[in-house]
């Protein structure tokens, strides 16, 4: 990643991309660039995966990856697949999920998607301003004769408020199913995300900090709920030749096993980066005024996969896109997750016109949020640049709006 301006800059209006300056960074610089473990030992699993030619329905790196997992999170089963959402949906119709089912909406899509899919409501209810996660009080009020279940994403790899969940499904009924995309390696109470609910589901998509390509898993301590699992991932097929019941194509493949297992011996020293990562974000955009990272709690365990920046306009003088606007100006491509909601995505927007009005956190995060690059492929050189440029941008703040909000006006400058 070649930088183009480091030693150079001195913080004024000038320094930046937006105002006519050269871009810091000549090639794009990505949130969600993959982590990558030993290449070495990567191709020699491919080149084993070849020389068997055995590369998908039952293989054996697929068994590994799962008993690795089960083993590491400490829960009874594990049951691979292609990728999250269709563990999503193969989880919720093997829970029996129907009717309404309460959702976040400050989520990616996915988690929605997964629900409508298969013909049930989302629900969408209000996350909490400080967790960003689903508020259970206001789910219990959103509970009806028509809901099957809950579902919370623990966003950002940090956990929902498990704790309360569990209680108010217990208590009426309902089953509970996590979407865990983000929280892969991240702990709730010292126990690993992945025993909690009556299953959770992890995402291994390359942008993940630990990425299988593409893959997911669903995780559960109820043996019949596995044994279900497995059936639909494979068609239904409960022997050679015969369904036992409807099922589909979820399958992991092995090549996606193999860089699974591969990228899971190198876990530890992802979390370790991203965690190096973190900090100096952190002192480097300490006492900024009106930004603020979102932490981790110290005493768990956590991925720190995302660096996550609100923006509150009002103390800094620039809104989050605007900003985001100077990022991308340098090349650096912060990303707006999880903008706008998924409320106001299609086709959620035109079913549920009106839930916008219940939904005021997520509105207000919506607008705010701002994640930035890490990962392996961040070093700390880069994050110093991409923190000079958020310092030297809020310093000029009031001269960064006019002119961006001039240029949006159509007025040459
Ligand atoms: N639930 C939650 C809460 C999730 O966040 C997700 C997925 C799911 C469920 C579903 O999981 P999967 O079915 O995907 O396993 C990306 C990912 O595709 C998606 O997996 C992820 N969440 C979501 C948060 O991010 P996009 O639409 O932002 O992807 P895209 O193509 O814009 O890529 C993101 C950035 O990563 C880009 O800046 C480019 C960079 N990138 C991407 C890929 C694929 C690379 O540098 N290299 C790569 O190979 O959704």
């Amino acid at each position: 990643m070649t930088i183009t301006k480091y030693d150079s800059l001195k913080e004024t209006i000038s320094d930046l991309a937006v105002s006519g300056g050269r871009p810091a960074f000549e090639n794009g610089l990505h949130v969600g660039r993959p982590n990558i473990g030993d290449r070495v030992k990567f191709a020699q699993r491919v080149d084993d995966i070849l020389d068997r030619r055995w590369l998908t329905n039952g293989g054996q790196y697929v068994e590994e990856f799962e008993r690795r997992i089960a083993d590491l999170l400490k829960v009874e089963h594990c049951v691979a697949m292609c990728n999250a959402t269709v563990g999503l949906e193969i989880a919720i119709r093997a829970l029996g999920l129907d009717g309404e089912v309460i959702v976040p909406s400050f989520t990616f899509v996915a988690t929605a998607n997964a629900l409508q899919w298969l013909g049930i409501t989302p629900v969408f209810c209000d996350v909490d301003r400080q967790t960003h996660l689903l508020d259970p009080g206001k789910v219990e009020q959103l509970i009806t004769p028509l809901t099957s279940g809950i579902m919370g994403v623990h966003l950002w790899g940090r956990p929902c408020d498990i704790e309360s969940l569990t209680e108010i499904a217990r208590r009426r009924g309902l089953k509970l199913l996590f979407d865990s995309a983000h929280a892969f390696g991240s702990s709730y109470q010292g126990r690993m995300i992945g025993c909690f609910g009556d299953a959770e589901v992890f995402s291994f998509h390359a942008t993940k900090f630990l990425n299988s390509l593409e893959g997911g898993a669903v995780v559960t301590n109820d043996a019949a709920l596995a044994h279900k699992l497995r059936l639909m991932r494979n068609f239904g097929f409960s022997t050679y030749d015969q369904t036992d019941s409807i099922g589909v194509n979820g399958k992991m493949n092995e090549v996606s096993a193999a860089m699974g297992l591969t990228n899971l011996e190198s876990m530890d020293e992802f979390i370790a980066v991203n965690l190096n990562h973190y900090k100096q974000y952190k002192e480097e955009l300490a006492g900024l005024e009106g930004i603020s990272l979102l932490s981790f709690d110290e005493n768990e365990r956590s991925n720190y996969q995302y660096v996550v920046l609100e923006v509150d306009e009002v103390k800094t003088g620039i809104s989050r896109d605007q900003l985001l606007a100077v990022l991308h100006a340098e090349n650096i491509l912060a990303r707006r997750y999880f903008y706008p909601g998924c409320h106001r995505m299609e086709p959620y927007r035109t079913l549920y016109a009106d839930v916008q009005f219940s939904l005021p956190q997520t509105e207000y995060l919506a607008e705010q949020v701002l994640t930035l690059p890490t990962g392996q492929a961040i070093t700390p050189e880069i994050i110093s640049v991409v923190c000079a440029i958020i310092r030297t941008t809020l310093k000029n703040a009031a001269e960064v709006r006019k002119l961006l909000e001039k240029r949006a006006a159509g007025v040459t400058v």
